[in-house]
């Protein structure tokens, strides 16, 4: 898979990290495919976590998320699912590697900055539900 899906999260975005991130991003060697600012509303986010409805954490999850805007992006690379989640680094930022986006810049297990795909099917799905096929190329 050569494209993934990924989000700098409400609490980067409003902290100010878009331009590091988005740096980080280039410099690590992914091609931006596609790029846009969006404001969820607490249904478009429970439809992009529909996996995670049964998850104890699914409601604070969706009202953080729709919070403040996001940017969402289609990144490309060799192997882009596996090289955005390690640049990502560990779901709970205090237990990230050094060097890592949500070490740096996530403050918990869920304000934890960026979001990526974890497997070919969830990256197609999540590309689909932002971009439409005209934006992906
Ligand atoms: P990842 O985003 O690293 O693939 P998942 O799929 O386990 O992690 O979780 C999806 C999102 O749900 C995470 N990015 C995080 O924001 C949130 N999350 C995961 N575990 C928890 C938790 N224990 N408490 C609150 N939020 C969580």
């Amino acid at each position: 898979m050569k494209r993934t899906f990924a989000i700098i999260k409400p609490d980067a975005v409003s902290a100010g990290h878009v331009g590091s991130i988005l740096q980080r991003i280039e410099e690590a060697g992914f091609s931006l495919v596609a790029l846009r600012l969006v404001q969820l509303t607490k249904a478009d986010a429970e439809g992009f976590y529909a996996v995670h409805r049964e998850r104890s954490f699914f409601d604070t999850l969706t009202t953080f998320m729709a919070s403040g805007p996001v940017v969402v992006l289609a990144l490309e690379a060799p192997d882009a699912i596996v090289k955005w989640r390690s640049l990502m680094g560990d779901t709970d930022p205090a237990k990230a590697d050094e060097g890592t986006l949500r070490h740096q810049f996530g403050s918990s297990i869920e304000q934890n900055a960026t979001h990526g795909s974890d497997g070919p099917e969830t990256a197609a799905f999540e590309l689909g539900y932002f971009f439409p096929s005209i934006e992906l190329g």
